[in-house]
């Protein structure tokens, strides 16, 4: 292809907007450009990564019979009314009616649509299992979008969804995805974590997430540095050895603790450590007012209460809450003599705190000496607490460590949390009518652009993996007015084509500066250079990822290319 021929509007500095390298580099080297928040076109040389990535997830998916097919962007909210997630994702969703005043939605993902699809035409279980899938924009109206196609308004997605009449045969098609989705990854060269997942919102039992390391990335990563145990930092859990202690217990005493606001406060101004403090936060969960207990030194896991409640909203209780219902001020708020229409949860950890300390529920006021049997009740225990690095690992070996990570995938063992909602039934082997039994699998395509560009580029612009980049070889005459290099540039890129290789020929009448640079930006994984040698048939030849450069003779240019290429995937 001529790069004359594309549009590929480069940039000389980084646009000020941009934080993320990946942002960056994909606006500097003329990939994306923006036309309102969060809502990007793809230029020629992003769309044709795109296509190569699709290319590679069909074949994926074509391997574990799934099958591909497109649905609509814009679906009647009528689904999702009957969903129950018309309202729960309230203005995430884009919301619209149209010229007969019926709501509809641009979609943020597509299980009602396929569970209502398969409702409608596949009654028997003779006719499961079914994978089908669809690679298409999805809708959402993040908040803050950022980073480019990080977070965006509107972003290419693989979703796939499995229909199965049993347990079994969703497991197996679960295992097939799973490993699947780990080729694709592997194919596009992107390093990543397979980690434990939170389905909370989605219902069912197991999920798995993808995750790319990268600085940007959103989520925390919670993994062992001695075994393959990885999750979500909302779902990590920890080895917990319980020093329950054996103390005498002392008199509940009331003491003074003025202008303290938080637990630093308490234990800087006590001088005794913040492990020693009842940290008790009240949450409207669902509207209902719960207060929390952790350990002083530890964080609330509200993905965790969320999920043991089941629950749709959890949100910090406000201070105007906290005064009607606690009758106190925040920094001094405790679980002794609260209200019975509290109900309160505490964190297993907090059974190890003896002569412990609390807010007395009066402004400026706590307590010393608080042991929980004596001084106050507890309706439940259980894991309510972040885990923090150097906790030992839940399977018991090694300790954690936390890193940054990019969700580039997500699986989710639905079970029948939609087919029941929706009356989606099969008739099975004893003609008996029973709900089908759901999996949902997500790869964010666009956002692998960001995740690989995250992952390969440097000072100079983006580094593209050979399985996916935009083309396979840049061919760069030095100097344009050069007829003997033009010459000998046209016929490498003619044979290139010919014998197969995706080239990209820069045939501009721009200064050589120019081109290296904007060569670099476009990061193809290897640039034929015809210079000074060209009267001698010698180009220079050269790796974009690793900077090895070699001169080839003219005849000798496809072989050395086949040998480079085995070199660097
Ligand atoms: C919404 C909005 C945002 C959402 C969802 C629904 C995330 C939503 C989770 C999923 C689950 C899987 C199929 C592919 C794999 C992921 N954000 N999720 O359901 F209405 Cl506004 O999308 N869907």
């Amino acid at each position: 292809m001529k790069q004359s021929k594309l549009l590929i509007p480069t940039l000389k500095q980084d646009p000020s907007d941009a934080e993320a390298i990946s942002h960056q580099m994909l606006l500097r080297a003329g990939y994306i450009r923006q036309i309102s928040a969060g809502m990007y076109s793809y230029l020629p040389l992003a769309y044709r990564v795109i296509k190569n990535i699709e290319d590679i997830i069909s074949e994926e998916m074509d391997k574990i019979d799934a099958a591909e097919m497109l649905m609509p962007a814009v679906l009647p909210a009528q689904l999702w009314k009957d969903s129950g997630r018309y309202e729960t994702y309230g203005p995430e969703l884009f919301k619209f009616k149209n010229r007969h005043d019926t709501d509809f939605i641009l979609g943020p993902t597509h299980e009602e649509t396929f569970t209502e699809l398969i409702k409608d035409n596949v009654k028997s279980y003779k006719k499961l299992p079914l994978t089908l899938y669809q690679i298409q924009a999805k809708y959402r109206d993040e908040n803050r979008p950022r980073y480019g196609l990080l977070r965006g308004r509107e972003f290419i997605m693989l979703d796939a969804y499995s229909f199965s009449s049993d347990d079994e045969s969703l497991d197996e098609i679960y295992r097939n995805m799973e490993s699947a989705f780990q080729n694709i990854f592997n194919r596009i060269g992107l390093d990543y974590r397979t980690i434990i997942g939170d389905s909370g919102s989605m219902g069912g039992s197991d999920s798995k997430e993808f995750s790319a390391p990268a600085v940007v990335g959103e989520d925390t990563i919670v993994y062992s540095d001695d075994s393959d145990y990885a999750a979500n930092i909302e779902m990590a859990t920890n080895t917990h050895i319980n020093k329950v202690p054996h103390v005498d217990e002392e008199e509940l005493t009331l003491i003074d603790t003025p202008k303290c606001k938080t637990v630093e406060d308490v234990s800087k101004l006590l001088e005794i450590e913040s492990s020693q403090i009842f940290k008790s936060l009240v949450y409207m969960i669902d509207q209902k007012p719960v207060m929390v207990i952790v350990r002083g030194d530890q964080q609330v896991n509200e993905i965790k209460i969320k999920n043991y409640f089941n629950a749709d909203e959890v949100n910090l209780a406000t201070a105007e809450e906290v005064r009607k219902i606690i009758g106190a001020e925040f920094g001094s708020i405790g679980p002794i003599s609260v209200s019975d229409e509290v109900k309160i949860i505490a964190d297993e950890y907090i059974k190890e705190i003896a002569n412990g300390f609390a807010g007395a529920n009066d402004t400026g006021k706590h307590y010393k000496n608080v042991n929980q049997k004596r001084d106050f009740r507890v309706d439940d225990f259980g894991d309510f607490h972040l885990v923090q690095e150097g906790d030992v690992s839940p399977d018991g070996s090694g300790i954690l460590k936390f890193t940054r990570g990019i969700e580039i995938g997500h699986i989710f063992k639905l079970g029948t949390r939609y087919s029941e909602s929706l009356k989606a039934n099969i008739l099975d082997e004893n003609g008996r009518e029973k709900p089908i039994i759901m999996g949902s699998y997500g790869i964010g395509v666009s956002r692998l652009l960001s995740a690989i560009a995250e992952q390969n580029a440097d000072e100079n612009g983006l580094v593209w993996p050979k399985s996916i980049s935009p083309f396979d070889v840049h061919v760069i005459p030095a100097n344009a007015k050069n007829d003997v290099q033009m010459e000998l540039a046209n016929k490498i890129y003619q044979d290139l084509t010919n014998s197969g290789f995706k080239v990209l020929f820069d045939d501009r009448k721009e200064r050589t500066g120019v081109k290296f640079a904007d060569s670099d930006l476009i990061g193809l994984p290897i640039r034929i250079t015809v210079g000074k040698k060209a009267e001698e048939k010698i180009v220079e030849v050269k790796m974009r990822a690793s900077g090895e450069t070699i001169e080839a003779k003219e005849n000798e240019i496809e072989n050395t290319l086949h040998i480079l290429s085995q070199n660097n995937n």
